[in-house]
C-alpha cells in the first residue's frame, strides 16, 4: 500500500517530462511508437545513402538542416543499398515510408521517391524539439491525390502566392495542384491563345517549384464555354496543351463546370475528351493525370442537364479522372454520395471540394475547423482536392487539416488539427491569432446555404445565459463577462494588427482584422450603455451610443481587395453569426427603451421612419383592406371606397420591434399580420407570427413609405398588383405607399 503510493507519483513525474518531447505530428502517421530521448536538437546531419537517394528529400533534410558533422542519417528508397536493412520494414504502400530514430542514427526509407521526402518531412516535425525522441514509424497516405484545386472565381492567386503553397503542401504532404483559376484568361476567357513569353516563363517556374516539392501541377484548360466541339478548336486545345507540355507539364486537366444549355452536350464532352487522350495524353507516354471536371458536377443538379450525362461521359477512357463537387455545389462528401456518383461514371470521381473557397459569400474568412466529411468516403475517391479562398495564405489554416485528414482519415480530429494548424501557422501570436479566427467561422446566409454555426462559443455562452434578463435588469455580472470577452477581441485583434505588416497572412487579411478590432471595441461600448441605462446616465448613455455609431460606420466601410483591376471587392463581416445580431438586437432594444423615456439629445440616435400606431394605408387613390377579416388566408386587397360599415378592415397596427430593427403590420380587426408575400397565413398554428420572417423595412420617401422584406424573408420591395400588394422582383417595381395615421 505504502509503496505504490511512492511509486505512482514518482513514475508520473519521470514520465511527464519525456513526454512533453514528443511532438504532435500531422498528418498524424498511420502506425507510431515513441521511445525515450535519443539525442539534442541536431546542427547537422551526417548523410549515408545521399547520392542514391530522392534528390528533393536530400535537398528538403538539408536545407533545414545542413549536412556536416552530426547526426548520422540514412536515406533511400527500397532496393538502394543504403537502406538494404530495413527494406522489410517498408510499408509497401505509394508515397509509405519507413523512419527509425534511435541515440545512434536517423534511418529515412521510402517506398518511392515520395515517401522518402514524406519519411524527411515527418522527422523534420520531429528535429524541431530541443529534444529528439526515438521513434520507429511506418507510414502512408490513405488517399491516393491530395491536395487543392485553384478553382474560385475573383483574383487569382499571385506568383509569390503560389510558391508558398506548393512548400506547405509539401510539408504537409499533399501532392496535387489543379490550376483553374477561373479569372485566368490564358484558362477560360483566351483558352486558345498560347501564354505569352513572359507568363509562360512564369508557368513553367512554377511547375518547377511545385516539382520540388513532390506537388503535381495539373495544368488545366476550361473550353467549355464557346468550344465549337469541331477538329478546329480540338486543335487549338492540343496546341496549347502542347506548349504546356514543352514547358514541362505532364498532369493536365479540361473543365466543363459552370457551363449550360447546349455547350453541356455529353456526348460531345466525352468525344472531345477522348481526343484529347488520343491525340495527345497518349502521344506522351509520361504524362500522370488526365482530370475533367463535368457539367454536371454535383446531385443537386441532376434535373438541369439532360438526362444521360453522366452515362454519356462514362464511356470517356477509364483512365480519366471525373471531378465531382457532392451532393450539391458546395457541401461536405460523404459515402452516399460516392456510392450514387461512382458507378454512374464507372470510376472512382475525383472530389473538388468546395471549401474554404468563399466566391459566394466574399465579405466572410473561413478560418473554422475543418470537418463534416465522412472518413470512409476517402477511400472511394481517386483523389481529392479543396477549392480554397483567394486569400491563399489565410486557407492554409483550412488546408492544413484538409492535409491531415486525407492522409489519415481514421485517426483525424478536427479540433485538434485546428489546435495545432494555429500553432503551426502563428507560433508567436497563436493565442490572438485563435481568438480572430474563432469569429470568422461562418459564411452568412448564402446560395449554397452552407452554414457553420460554432462561431464565438465563449461569446455564444454568455449570449444564451445573459440576453433573456438583460432587458429586466442589471446584472453587473453580465456586463463585465461580455466586456472582457469584447475586450478580449479586440486586445487580440490589436495585437495582430501590429505584426500584420511584417506576417504574409495576416497582412492579407488585414481588413477583417482591423474589422475584428472595431467589433471587440463595439461589444465594449454595448456593454457600457447596458450599465447606462439602468443607472439612468443618459449622457453615458448617448456618449457611447455615438461611439458605438461611428465605429459602426467605420467598420462597414472596411473594404478588401479595392485596387485597380480587383475583380470583386469586399467589405469584411466579422461575427456575424451570433456577435453582430447580439449588437445590434442589443442596441435597437435599449435605444427604443431610451426614447420612450428620456428627452436628451433624442436627435443623436437615427429617426424611426414611423412611429408605433394606427395607419390607413393608401395608393393611387385605393385603401388597402381585410374585407374578409376573421377568416383564415386571403390576401389585404385594395378597395376603392372607405369601409364606413367596418372602418377597422382597413386600418394598420404598424409596431416597430426593437429586437430586428423592423416593423409588423397587423391588421386592426381581427389582428392578423401580413406575411413576407403580402398575404395573411393560410394555417396560423403552423405559421405563427415570427419576427424573423415577418417584420419589414419600412423607409420615409418624401412623403410616401416603400416597404421591404428583411430577415429571413430575402430583402425585396413590396409592390402593388391588381389586387393587393406582392413581393416585387425587381426594385423599379416598388410601390411608394401613404401612410395615414389614424387618430
Ligand atoms: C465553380 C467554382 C466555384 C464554386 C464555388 C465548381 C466545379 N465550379 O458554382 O469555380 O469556386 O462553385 O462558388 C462553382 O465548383 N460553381
Amino acid at each position: 500500500m505504502k509503496l505504490q503510493s511512492f511509486i505512482l507519483p514518482a513514475l508520473f513525474a519521470l514520465a511527464l517530462p519525456l513526454q512533453a518531447q514528443q511532438v504532435q505530428i500531422s498528418p498524424v502517421p498511420q502506425n507510431i511508437v515513441w521511445g525515450q530521448k535519443a539525442f539534442d536538437k541536431p546542427a547537422a546531419v551526417k548523410l549515408k545513402g545521399a547520392s542514391t537517394a530522392d534528390a528533393d528529400a536530400v535537398a528538403a533534410l538539408t536545407h533545414a538542416i545542413p549536412a556536416g558533422k552530426g547526426v548520422k542519417v540514412t536515406i533511400g528508397e527500397k532496393g538502394d543499398k543504403a537502406v538494404a536493412s530495413v527494406a522489410s520494414k517498408i510499408p509497401s504502400k505509394p508515397e509509405g515510408y519507413y523512419l527509425k530514430v534511435t541515440p545512434k542514427e536517423v534511418i529515412i526509407a521510402g517506398n518511392d521517391a515520395n515517401g522518402t521526402y514524406y519519411g524527411v518531412q515527418t522527422f523534420l516535425q520531429i528535429a524541431s524539439q530541443p529534444e529528439v525522441m526515438s521513434v520507429e514509424i511506418t507510414d502512408w497516405p490513405s488517399t491516393p491525390n491530395r491536395g487543392v484545386v485553384e478553382g474560385f472565381y475573383g483574383n487569382a492567386w499571385s506568383f509569390d502566392d503560389r510558391l508558398s503553397q506548393y512548400e506547405f503542401y509539401g510539408r504537409n504532404k499533399m501532392n496535387t495542384y489543379i490550376y483553374g483559376p477561373k479569372d485566368d484568361p490564358y484558362h477560360r476567357g483566351k483558352w486558345r491563345e498560347l501564354y505569352p513569353a513572359d507568363k509562360a516563363a512564369e508557368m513553367k517556374a512554377l511547375n518547377e517549384a511545385a516539382k520540388r516539392h513532390k506537388v503535381n501541377f495539373v495544368w488545366g484548360i476550361h473550353p467549355a464555354g464557346d468550344h465549337r466541339w469541331n477538329e478546329e478548336d480540338n486543335q487549338a486545345t492540343i496546341r496549347k496543351f502542347e506548349q504546356m507540355y514543352d514547358l514541362g507539364f505532364r498532369n493536365f486537366s479540361i473543365f466543363f463546370d459552370d457551363v449550360f444549355g447546349a455547350q453541356a452536350d455529353g456526348k460531345k464532352h466525352a468525344e472531345y475528351m477522348n481526343y484529347v487522350k488520343k491525340n495527345f495524353v497518349d502521344k506522351h507516354p509520361d504524362i500522370e493525370n488526365f482530370i475533367m471536371c463535368p457539367a454536371l458536377y454535383n446531385k443537386a443538379w441532376k434535373g438541369s442537364f439532360q438526362p444521360s450525362y453522366l452515362e454519356d461521359i462514362s464511356v470517356m477512357d477509364p483512365s480519366i479522372k471525373v471531378m465531382w463537387t457532392g451532393n450539391s455545389v458546395v457541401d461536405m462528401i460523404n459515402v452516399q454520395d460516392m456510392e450514387w456518383i461512382n458507378p454512374k461514371i464507372g470510376r472512382k470521381a475525383f472530389i473538388w471540394l468546395n471549401y474554404p473557397v468563399t466566391d459566394y459569400c466574399i465579405n466572410h474568412l473561413l478560418m473554422g475547423p475543418f470537418t463534416g466529411n465522412d472518413a470512409e468516403a476517402t477511400s472511394m475517391v481517386s483523389g481529392f482536392s479543396a477549392n480554397p479562398m483567394e486569400y491563399a495564405e489565410a486557407s492554409k489554416l483550412s488546408l492544413f487539416s484538409n492535409a491531415d485528414f486525407l492522409w489519415n482519415p481514421d485517426k483525424y480530429d478536427a479540433d485538434r488539427s485546428w489546435e495545432l494548424a494555429l500553432e503551426r501557422l502563428m507560433p508567436a501570436h497563436r493565442d490572438a491569432f485563435r481568438e480572430f479566427c474563432l469569429y470568422n467561422v461562418d459564411l452568412g446566409q448564402n446560395t449554397h446555404r452552407l452554414r457553420r454555426f460554432n462561431e464565438s462559443p465563449a461569446l455564444k455562452a454568455l449570449i444564451d445565459k445573459y440576453e433573456p434578463a438583460m432587458t429586466e435588469s442589471y446584472m453587473a455580472g453580465a456586463a463585465k463577462e461580455l466586456s472582457d470577452e469584447f475586450a478580449n477581441l479586440e486586445k487580440s485583434s490589436a495585437e495582430l494588427l501590429s505584426v500584420a505588416d511584417t506576417n504574409a497572412m495576416l497582412k492579407e487579411i488585414k481588413p477583417w482584422i482591423e474589422v475584428s478590432e472595431m467589433l471587440g471595441k463595439r461589444g465594449q461600448l454595448v456593454a457600457a450603455m447596458y450599465g447606462d441605462i439602468f443607472s439612468g446616465n443618459a449622457k453615458g448613455f448617448v456618449d457611447n451610443y455615438v461611439a458605438y455609431a461611428a465605429l459602426t460606420d467605420k467598420a462597414s466601410k472596411v473594404a478588401s481587395r479595392d485596387f485597380p483591376g480587383s475583380i470583386k471587392v469586399a467589405y469584411p463581416m466579422v461575427g456575424s453569426l451570433y456577435a453582430e445580431p447580439f449588437l445590434k438586437r442589443s442596441v435597437n432594444r435599449m435605444v427604443d427603451y431610451y426614447r420612450h423615456n428620456n428627452d436628451y439629445r433624442l436627435d443623436v440616435f437615427p429617426q424611426l421612419a414611423l412611429e408605433n400606431g394606427n395607419y390607413r394605408i393608401r395608393l393611387n387613390g385605393q385603401w388597402l383592406g381585410n374585407p374578409k377579416a376573421g377568416t383564415t388566408g386571403g390576401r389585404p386587397v385594395w378597395q376603392a371606397a372607405e369601409d364606413d360599415v367596418n372602418p377597422d378592415r382597413q386600418i394598420w397596427r404598424v409596431t416597430y420591434d426593437p429586437e430586428t430593427g423592423r416593423y409588423s403590420i397587423v391588421n386592426a380587426k381581427d389582428g392578423r399580420y401580413i406575411n413576407e408575400n403580402g398575404s395573411f397565413t393560410v394555417n396560423p398554428d403552423s405559421n405563427p407570427f415570427d419576427a424573423q420572417w415577418h417584420t419589414f423595412i419600412i423607409e420615409r420617401d418624401g412623403d410616401r413609405y416603400v416597404i421591404r422584406n428583411g430577415g429571413n424573408a430575402g430583402n425585396s420591395f413590396w409592390k402593388s398588383d391588381a389586387e393587393g400588394i406582392s413581393k416585387a422582383s425587381k426594385p423599379e417595381e416598388k410601390a411608394e405607399f401613404e401612410f395615414i395615421p389614424v387618430k
